[in-house]
């Protein structure tokens, strides 16, 4: 039986999120194994926050790297996260835990022949941090992470209790489906649109150009979710944003932040994936698919394995 204190969490993606979690999980006594696009021997990183610089050593495997992978946190960049997935499918144990901790949503059905029928857990984090560089991530801010099984598990699995649980403002959601929504919701009115004016998130409560946009999104959005059936959502949008605009106005959006550093963005799997939900049931949503354009138009066709959260400065 799997001694789940003792067995390491593979972490896939060594941005912003993946070295911020890596952190966590080992100051909570979890070991940590970071998985890159390539083996090295080991990563002297250092995390830097408000309470000073922390550092900590790696071990950094490749996807190919020999040895059975039994939990796995998942934070590269949606795009990037089936291939990465795949690439490690091989090593997977049969009772493998995966935990996809990514914006946007979509991913499932490519995802689910790498994971052979083992159950995807989602993370919904509201953590900001972001890389200064291969070596230093910044903790701008804390936040709140939820974990959960989409699928409905209620209880926390003792994988969860034994490693990520234990660590501060991390908690088990049964109901992470609702979680899941109205991050992607958030996202939806927020990402696209600092990506595409090159603006920082509080710029949408006070440029007026950024801020109609704002708000035009924001009521397509609201219209969504009720023709989804999901009207308490629906309703509580508009103070769920305005909440986080102000307490993210300095920051720069994970979206904008991929803009400027010439990555592939998310919008396909944040405006594209509501925009096909409603698509799939007859509904058509102007705001969205016009910025998903002005969005797509922007960005580089690279795949992108560096994970973020959201960037100040
Ligand atoms: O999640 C975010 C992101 O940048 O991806 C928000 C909530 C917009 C904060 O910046």
């Amino acid at each position: 039986m799997t001694d789940d204190t003792a067995t390491p969490w593979h972490i896939l993606g060594a941005g912003a999120m993946g070295t911020l979690f890596a952190h966590r999980l080992e100051a909570a006594g979890v070991p940590v194994v970071l998985v890159a696009r390539e083996a090295g021997t080991m990563l002297v990183h250092t995390l830097r926050s408000a309470n000073g610089d922390s550092e900590r050593e790696f071990a950094v495997e490749g996807p190919a790297s020999p040895g059975t992978v039994r939990r796995l946190l998942v934070t590269v960049k949606a795009p990037s996260v089936t291939a990465a997935v795949a690439a490690l499918g091989p090593r997977l144990a049969a009772d493998a835990v995966v935990v996809v901790l990514a914006n946007g949503r979509g991913y499932r059905e490519a995802l689910a022949p790498c994971l052979g029928g083992r159950p995807l857990y989602r993370g919904v984090t509201s953590e900001g941090a972001w890389r200064e560089s291969a070596s230093v991530t910044v903790h701008a801010g804390e936040g709140r992470t939820s974990i959960g099984n989409p699928a409905g598990e209620p209880l926390p699995p003792r994988w969860f209790t034994a490693g990520p649980g234990r660590l501060p403002r991390v908690g088990w959601d049964a109901a992470i489906e609702q979680a899941l929504w109205e991050k992607l919701a958030v996202n939806c009115v927020i990402n696209g649109i600092t990506a595409l004016h090159g603006c920082r998130n509080g710029a949408l409560l006070t440029d007026p150009a950024a801020r109609r946009d704002c708000e035009a999104l924001l009521l397509e959005t609201v219209a969504a979710l009720r023709a989804l059936g999901r009207p308490q959502l629906a309703a509580a949008l508009p103070g769920t944003v305005a909440a986080v605009l102000r307490a993210t106005a300095a920051n720069r959006s994970s979206m904008l932040a991929d803009r400027l550093a010439g990555r592939e963005t998310e919008i396909d799997y944040i405006n594209g994936f509501l925009v096909a939900r409603c698509a799939a049931q007859g509904g058509r949503l102007p705001h969205h698919t016009a910025l998903l354009e002005r969005v797509r138009a922007l960005q580089p066709t690279l795949a992108s394995g560096a994970a973020g959260g959201s960037h100040p400065a």
